[in-house]
């Protein structure tokens, strides 16, 4: 009789060190994503920009794994961040465009997933996840959507002010002062100060490098007479160029927070951006003058590499490898079950996530699986279809005949290999059907298109 109780005390220790995730740590790890808004894959040192510096983000990228070949799920704002915090792709989440309504609140956000685990969450930055619902003349409030801490921009228009005149601070709009991307640190740091006792999950979409040419002055200066200008009162590419540069200090004293507090160990970073940069008349063209996409064909609102793939890095000390490069091809989607695998959690089933865990890859433990990816691009005039599996990238741009592009031999997709490829096209292209025959109820209830006004926001430039 001893014994057999003996067994049973013995089996409930195993089966509780096997429920318990092997950390090392004494609590699940905080998770700080900083998510910037149309900021090109090549505006960065670590992928290459030389005309001006970003050595913290530099430096933050060796600390981590860079990812080559992370993919973004939607090519503007909306559906971008509506993918990332569901973890679904835009066709079954509902917001397929700058013009689809607000993300449906049967959605569950990766916020309220955390929530659900005890994580204190925080949105300091740009939430725009649709437009406002009918009947409506407001967003849906992330604090609705399972952040407990709110303070920015909920529209997209309001956030293309870098000195804006007022943002949300939780449930209320005041008068705000200063420039948004320093306002957003000075509340993350706070919050992570505020929250360093428990696991945290902490949002940072910046609104760098999107909207008007805005930076602050003493950034500007120090790159005074760097770049050709066509007006030298208004300097929009050493403006741009400012921008970027502050971008990577308000980064650096996010990560110095963690450090300080001695939380770096403990918590994973990751920085991306929601799409490409823009060649559109918003950014006074400066990110065709820096190439912002470089070395990538196209830009937003495109499924050319330049529109979809981002710069994407991941820090987790001790688990995630430092120094590294990784070529394995990860999805916006797959951050929602990747890091609630890292916490040692999973969605829900009914939740219907698209994404895939990758902790595997992500820790190198593993190489990325083998599985088709698709895009689908659709707003504003602008149609294109993509699918990816491992190097092959197909994709049908309007009316045009699929072309196949082998985005690592060919990262500017000049070379189309559809007749070298062919099998692999038909494949894809019944693939993409099929992909589409799942598009969700709620994403085919668009927002009918506003009637063009000769002043005021134009919806391409969202
Ligand atoms: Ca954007």
């Amino acid at each position: 009789m001893m014994q057999r109780i003996w067994v049973v005390v013995l089996l409930s220790v195993l089966s509780l060190a096997l429920v318990l995730p092997a950390r090392g740590a004494d609590r699940p790890p905080n998770i700080v994503l900083i998510l910037c808004d149309d900021l090109g894959w090549g505006d960065v040192g670590f992928n290459g920009r030389k005309t001006w510096d970003t050595p913290n983000l530099d430096a933050f990228a060796k600390s981590g794994t860079k990812f080559n070949r992370f993919y973004t799920a939607a090519v503007v704002c909306a559906p971008s961040r509506a993918a990332l915090m569901t973890g679904r792709y835009s066709i079954h989440n509902g917001v397929v465009g700058n013009g689809s309504y607000d993300l449906p609140a049967s959605e569950v956000t990766i916020a309220a997933a955390l929530k659900q685990h005890g994580y204190a969450t925080g949105l300091f930055g740009k939430w725009h996840a649709g437009a406002p619902r009918p009947g409506t003349d407001h967003f849906t409030h992330p604090m609705d959507r399972g952040f407990d801490e709110f303070f920015g921009f909920t529209s997209a228009v309001a956030a293309w002010q870098k000195f804006p005149k007022k943002l949300w601070n939780g449930r209320e709009e005041k008068p705000s002062q200063g420039y948004a991307d320093t306002l957003f640190t000075d509340h993350t740091i706070d919050f992570i100060n505020r929250h360093k006792d428990e696991p945290f999950f902490v949002y940072v979409p910046y609104i760098t490098s999107h909207g008007v040419v805005q930076a602050p002055e003493e950034d500007i200066k120090k790159l005074e007479g760097k770049f050709k200008e066509a007006d030298t009162q208004h300097p929009v590419n050493t403006i741009y160029a400012a921008e970027v540069e502050r971008l990577d200090k308000e980064v650096a004293r996010v990560l110095k927070t963690l450090d300080d507090l001695k939380l770096a160990d403990n918590t994973i970073v990751i920085f991306t951006s929601d799409h490409g940069a823009t060649f559109e008349k918003l950014s006074e063209y400066a990110p065709i003058y820096h190439d912002s996409n470089y070395p990538f064909r196209g830009q937003k609102r495109t499924l050319w590499e330049g529109g979809m793939r981002v710069p994407g890095v991941i820090r987790w000390p001790g688990h995630v490898p430092s120094g590294v490069e990784s070529s394995d091809l990860i999805h916006m989607c797959d951050l929602f079950p990747t890091l609630l695998a890292a916490i040692g959690a999973q969605p829900d089933p009914a939740w219907h996530v698209d994404g895939r865990n990758m902790l595997d890859v992500i820790t190198g433990k593993e190489k990325a699986p083998d599985r088709t990816l698709y895009w689908e691009w659709d707003e504003g005039g602008a149609k294109y279809l993509a699918a990816m599996r491992g190097n092959l990238k197909m994709i049908i741009s309007g009316d045009n005949k699929p072309e196949m592009y082998d985005v690592v031999a060919d990262p500017a997709e000049r070379i189309d290999r559809s007749e070298q490829y062919a099998k692999q096209v038909k494949e894809m292209k019944a693939g993409l059907e099929e992909w589409l025959s799942t598009e969700s109820d709620a994403a085919k209830q668009k927002k009918p298109p506003k009637k063009a006004k000769k002043s005021g926001p134009d919806q391409n430039d969202l």
